[in-house]
């Protein structure tokens, strides 16, 4: 975190110090990006399809069908990538499937990249849940565990060991949770045949979310030239009118090579350069990188440029990657959340990747959609609920100001077994991987490592404690919290955190039906996690189903009068405790999502304040016009906001 108000020279001598730590990824993941020495080619639209329903799931691998092409082994749909497959047929064997799926697509891989030896050709998967592995022409290239985070593999030397044969592309792709997947899960055999059919098993889940599986994001190759920019890590700060960049780049595949780093601004006027892989840039009369509704000009980005220009056995190439940078710092009090050393207040939502048909699909007419809800909204800020989400999803984010607490994907570790070795070696390693691709955005300001995870067992004290150490190791610049739903008193992992972030559901899962015990709760809730902790608290979720269109008044559960209730009463205490120690709200949830089929849930869980196809429900109203007179009181309104139709 920065330390506010430290003079010039301290802060870079800080900067220089957290470096060490923030840049110990061993290698990079940056965005694919073109550029003059970079070029890049989505595979998203249809792959050819086949879930493997053999009992044991395996005859696919028994039978290699990667080794040719996937119809000569059997039947084949089309499956459209990116997408979640679940919803896309009309099967429900295949809804709820569970088990390994196989996808494939032959490429047109352009024939220079194959001739010029001196490219690399990248495979990036941007995500595939849960477990994949990934073959090119019949020979494994990758293997990965976890959704929701990218994995890639350099496929050139395959591809031109047979410049003839087109490149083929399987993936096979097990949405299976175990007790140490994060996030967790077991798998139920029922044995009992005067019950369930042969060979019936079932998933069981601890989370609130559909679990939907398949490629959920663009499948893509890129090429790099050999000698390339492999990493940049970069922290910033500043100190009155002055900014600071420190930086590092890593190069790979060069035996030697010149390098020029030039940080540009919007209009492209360069305002600091340097030829080392590694330093601090200087920027006069710096420009801050502001959050929507803080300031007249939110999201100021530069640019980075880094050319790396490399000889090897007397020839040259040039590699250039750019990297968007926003200047500003990110500080906790024992009662604020400082960003640029001004106090933040956090009026946001809680989201989830998910809509009807393409599932967890990323689809860019969703995301801007959302991004002008979360506009018109007045909301400055989401949380991750309950995985990393697509990484074009935190560029819009550091381009429209909206501030992100970026959550791995530990949600429903709740099984004491799901707090062992294997648990938290895979836990450590996906904060990593998260840490590694999520660094450089300025939107990012927290991360969360969990979310309601069973904090009250005696082993989650030395869990959380390891992996907040560890996260906060990866990134000293940024606090780090886990999100709770357990008694203050309880609590085992709350001593780490830098933020108390705590879920309730007053009136809805505690004595539902009685809205007025909601000051009293919530009151009792805030005071006592300040009284202990002395920390600054963010409301992470609260909320209520409403069925949109189901009216009662007075207010009855899952009707849109009830949401509101739950809302208002919720805000009155809320406006009581900003004053003090809470530094946030985040309304549980943006729209209605699906779930697995319950007794509580009727086709999904309908908190959203936006139903599911992103139509506002009464509540989505009553939160504009707080979150806008919040922006009033406490933020800068952009320029813009003075005319209301550009909303
Ligand atoms: C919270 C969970 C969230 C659920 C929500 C609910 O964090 O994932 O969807 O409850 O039940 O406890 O609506």
């Amino acid at each position: 975190m920065a330390v506010p108000g430290s003079p010039g020279l301290l802060r870079v001598l800080w900067l220089l110090a957290v470096f060490g730590a923030v840049s110990s990824l061993d290698s990079g993941m940056l965005f694919p990006r073109e550029s003059s020495s970079r070029e890049v080619k989505e595979l998203s639209g249809l792959w050819g399809f086949r879930a493997d329903k053999s009992p044991d799931r395996k005859q696919g691998f028994d039978e290699a069908w990667y080794k040719r092409p996937l119809a000569e082994s059997g039947p084949v749909i089309d499956m459209p990538v990116p997408a979640s497959y679940n919803d896309i047929t009309q099967d429900p064997a295949l809804r709820d499937f569970i088990g390994w799926v196989w996808y494939e697509r032959e490429v047109v891989v352009p024939a220079r990249w194959i001739a010029d030896k001196g490219t690399r050709i990248v495979l990036r998967v941007g995500s595939a849940h849960y477990y994949s592995v990934t073959w090119v022409n019949g020979v494994k290239v990758t293997e990965h565990k976890g959704g929701h985070l990218p994995f890639e593999a350099e496929i050139g030397s395959l591809l031109r060991a047979d410049p003839l044969t087109p490149c083929r592309i399987t993936i096979a792709v097990n949405n299976t949770l175990t007790l140490d997947t994060l996030p967790p899960g077991t798998i139920q055999h029922m044995d009992d045949h005067t019950k369930y059919p042969e060979g019936f098993f079932i998933q069981n889940i601890y989370f609130d979310f559909f679990n939907y599986a398949g490629i959920h994001r663009a499948v893509l190759l890129y090429t790099t030239p050999k000698a390339y920019v492999d990493d940049i890590t970069v922290v910033t700060d500043f100190s009155d009118n002055t900014g600071l960049v420190k930086y590092k780049v890593s190069v790979q595949g060069a035996a030697s090579a010149s390098l020029k780093v030039t940080l540009t601004d919007k209009d492209g006027h360069c305002v600091a350069s340097s030829s080392e892989p590694s330093g601090v840039l200087t920027v006069v009369d710096v420009k801050l990188w502001w959050p929507y509704l803080m300031h007249e000009n939110p999201a100021y980005l530069y640019s980075l440029e880094v050319r790396v220009l490399a000889s090897n056995k007397g020839s040259t190439s040039e590699d250039v990657y750019a990297l968007p940078v926003g200047i500003r710092t990110v500080s906790v009090t024992s009662s604020q959340f400082l960003i640029n050393n001004k106090p933040f207040y956090f009026h946001g939502v809680n989201k989830h990747e998910d809509a009807d048909i393409r599932g967890k699909g990323f689809d860019w007419p969703l995301v801007v959609k959302d991004f002008n809800l979360l506009k018109w909204l007045g909301a400055n800020s989401f949380r991750t609920s309950h995985y990393p989400y697509a990484e074009e999803i935190l560029q819009m984010c550091d381009r429209h100001g909206i501030v992100v607490i970026d959550e791995c994907p530990g949600v429903g570790i709740k099984d004491i077994r799901s707090f062992g070795n294997a648990s938290l070696t895979h836990h450590l390693f996906v904060m990593d991987e998260l840490v590694r691709r999520d660094k450089n955005h300025p939107s990012v300001v927290m991360w969360s490592v969990a979310n309601e995870p069973a904090a009250e067992m005696p082993p989650a004290e030395y869990y959380f404690k390891t992996l907040i150490k560890h996260t906060k190791a990866l990134d000293p610049t940024r606090p780090v919290t886990y999100i709770t739903d357990s008694n203050y008193a309880r609590d085992k992992g709350a001593p780490f955190v830098d933020v108390i972030c705590v879920n309730s559901y007053f009136s809805w899962y505690h004595d539902p039906g009685h809205l007025e015990v909601i000051p009293i709760q919530l009151s009792t809730q805030f005071e006592s996690w300040y009284g202990k902790y002395q920390k600054p608290i963010i409301q992470s979720e609260y909320g209520a189903d409403a069925v949109p269109g189901l009216h009662n008044d007075p207010p009855m559960m899952f009707t849109e009068e009830y949401q509101k209730a739950v809302l208002q009463s919720y805000h009155r205490v809320f406006d009581q405790k900003r004053k003090q120690y809470v530094i946030g709200e985040l309304i549980w949830n943006f729209a209605d999502f699906m779930t697995a089929q319950g007794i509580t849930r009727v086709v999904g869980n309908k908190k959203g304040i936006f139903s599911r196809q992103r139509q506002p429900k009464s509540t989505a109203f009553i939160l504009k016009e707080r979150y806008w007179r919040l922006a009033n009181e406490t933020g800068k309104l952009p320029v813009w906001t003075k005319y209301p139709c550009s909303l």
